[in-house]
């Protein structure tokens, strides 16, 4: 699959023409990338089938950006970027990761001190080069050199969402496989962690038909998996198991087993390596073995086909993949087992999400209309979607002002008034996503605001505010009546930002005085946190899972946040977009 491969062409092309000054046009690549990213299906596949034409249903894809994708699907090249490269021969994603470095100024390094990547970059912060040009500064140069430890922290990290598309792929495939019996993802990526280091995936194979045809069935299962499309490179590969790196950058093990140990692998191979510990522990304490083959009393095994009955067998519950971390899930369990409260959550599951509320239309410039958006979200089984588009301190988002709101919402109460016509349940609401200003103040006027269902509310600018301004500055904002969500509250991007400094006591105090709902943003901000979430419901703060969709497609990322919310060991009465409509406008009187 090149999804991957040429959405980071694309990204980087827009960097490119960023740097060259070049407007709107970066903009059409990244929405271009943003889609590719979010494809479940090749790329390739589809123009082999359908052509270029194909390719220009894929949303963000238009003639130019096709002929882009043929271009790279014939000969493993794209002209105009090649050319940008020779041009600016920078690392250019790299460099722009680097957050407070624009592609302006990444411009003004290369020209000015020749950096071309971050080793460049690293030495010519610790020599201080970089405070003394014009337009730079100290602060600028301490900001460089923060995310550059960053960086380093997170390299070789994927996301989540970024790979889960090509993984779902690979999956299928291998569960269509007549000789795999049971299939699962396993390691980090079954426990939701939001960066993956590897894939792991686990099968079953029959093995009642005697070991030879057991040897043949792995055999056959593992040759399938390294000779997949996308394999670029064969780690190893044996009898039962087989490690591989993908064309789109990550590696994948496969591991196969027989049926009766399916559970007690699928055990051991989810992990975390910290919970695996402990259950092992608690095996040993009962006079058993736990091991990746079953659970053993002596040599005779007393469980292993079911990951219930392994647990069953040292005394524990079930415990859902995304508690496994040893955060105090094991404690919860035997809490449980002991017949004794609150026990293990009743985690949120994807099911219990009724509407998405923060949707962008294309009225400030997201992709898809509010009725596309509308229709989108029915097809998911939703009760209700919310659009919420930038507001007018936002310009390069198209952000609305007062009066674009109120036609807004005209068309929004016709819409609504349409699907009633039609005998849908279906239901839009009107939001928006407004500006916190510097100084804590909504970018709205109050009595439009007032004639929203709901408002969220976030901060898009300013990010390094000193730790007591950018809390007060939030404090205010959510004291605003009018406003009902904390947007993306703490401000980091996985792999690529780091939070703002905020006092998250104090926000939770604040959200628990004025009811202010917290996000948590299924995008790759991934915000809140998992550990933000737990400490949100102890506190009993409200929270939302939100897509933040700019198109229709990223409405299919509530999994992500959904994976999140899960880890942070939310329930549903946690959660407000679990509700029925009647009920979730309560929160927003
Ligand atoms: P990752 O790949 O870094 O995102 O994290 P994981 O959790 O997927 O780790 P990985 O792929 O190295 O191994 C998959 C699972 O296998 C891991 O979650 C637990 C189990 N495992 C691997 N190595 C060990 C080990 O040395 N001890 C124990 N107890 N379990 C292990
Ligand atoms: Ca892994
Ligand atoms: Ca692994």
């Amino acid at each position: 699959m090149k999804n991957l491969k040429i959405a980071k062409i694309f990204y980087d092309i827009a960097k490119y023409l960023e740097i060259d000054g070049v407007a709107f046009k970066p903009y059409a690549y990244e929405k271009a990338a943003n889609s590719l990213e979010a494809l479940e299906k090749d790329v390739g596949e589809i123009y082999n089938k359908g052509g270029l034409k194909a390719l220009m249903e894929i949303s963000g894809v238009g003639k130019n950006i096709s002929d882009h994708i043929e271009e790279y699907l014939k000969s493993g090249k794209i002209t105009i970027y090649e050319q940008l490269k020779k041009k600016l021969p920078l690392n250019i994603d790299e460099l722009v990761k680097i957050e407070g470095l624009g592609p302006r100024k990444v411009k003004i390094l290369y020209q000015k001190l020749g950096i071309k990547n971050l080793k460049d970059l690293e030495k010519a912060v610790k020599k201080h080069q970089i405070a003394p040009l014009s337009g730079f500064g100290q602060k600028t140069e301490d900001n460089i050199l923060q995310g550059i430890e960053f960086l380093k922290k997170s390299k070789g990290r994927f996301l989540l969402g970024d790979i889960m598309p090509a993984v779902k792929e690979v999956f299928e495939k291998l569960k269509n496989l007549k000789e795999v019996k049971k299939i699962s993802l396993a390691g980090s990526l079954r426990r939701k962690k939001e960066t993956i280091g590897d894939v792991d995936i686990l099968v079953a194979i029959d093995e009642s038909r005697g070991p030879a045809f057991a040897k043949a069935s792995a055999g056959a299962v593992a040759d399938f998996f390294v000779s997949l499309p996308g394999v670029e490179k064969i780690w190893g590969k044996g009898g039962t198991k087989a490690s591989v790196h993908m064309t789109d950058g990550f590696d994948m093990d496969l591991r196969v087993v027989p049926e009766k140990s399916y559970g007690a692998a699928l055990q051991y191979f989810t992990g975390s390596k910290e919970h695996n510990i402990i259950t092992r522990k608690i095996a040993i304490d009962k006079g058993l073995k736990l091991s990746e083959y079953g659970v053993f009393r002596g040599s005779k095994a007393i469980a292993g086909s079911t990951e219930e009955e392994v647990y069953k067998s040292i005394g524990l519950p079930y415990i859902e993949p995304e508690l496994r971390e040893n955060e105090g899930e094991i404690q919860a369990a035997l809490q449980q087992a002991q017949g004794n409260l609150p026990g293990l959550p009743k985690i949120i599951e994807l099911k219990d999400i009724r509407g998405d509320l923060h949707c962008h239309s294309n009225w400030d410039g997201g992709e898809n209309s509010i009725e596309v958006m509308a229709k989108s979200a029915m097809n998911l089984g939703y009760e209700y979607i919310g659009i919420s588009d930038h507001t007018k301190f936002l310009r390069i988002e198209n952000g609305l002002n007062e009066k674009q709101l109120l036609d807004q919402k005209k068309e929004i109460e016709k819409l609504n008034e349409k699907f009633k016509n039609q005998g849908l349940k279906f239901r839009v609401l009107h939001g928006c996503e407004s500006n916190i200003l510097n100084n804590g103040s909504i970018d709205i006027k109050d009595e439009v605001l007032a004639q929203l269902d709901y408002v969220i509310a976030g901060v898009h600018s300013s990010l390094k505010m000193e730790k007591k301004e950018m809390t007060a500055r939030i404090e205010k904002a959510m004291k605003n009546h009018n406003v009902d969500i904390l947007a993306h509250p703490t401000g980091r991007i996985v792999n690529q930002r780091d939070e703002y400094k905020i006092d998250f006591d104090k926000i939770l105090k604040i959200a628990k005085e004025t009811g202010t709902i917290l996000e948590i943003n299924s995008s790759s901000r991934l915000d809140l946190r998992d550990f933000y979430i737990r400490r949100a419901k102890a506190e009993g703060v409200k929270m939302i899972i939100n897509t933040d969709s700019h198109n229709k497609d990223q409405l299919n990322l509530m999994e992500y946040g959904v994976g999140q919310a899960r880890r942070g060991w939310a329930e549903p009465t946690d959660i407000i977009n679990t509700l029925a409509i009647k009920e979730l406008l309560k929160y927003f009187e």
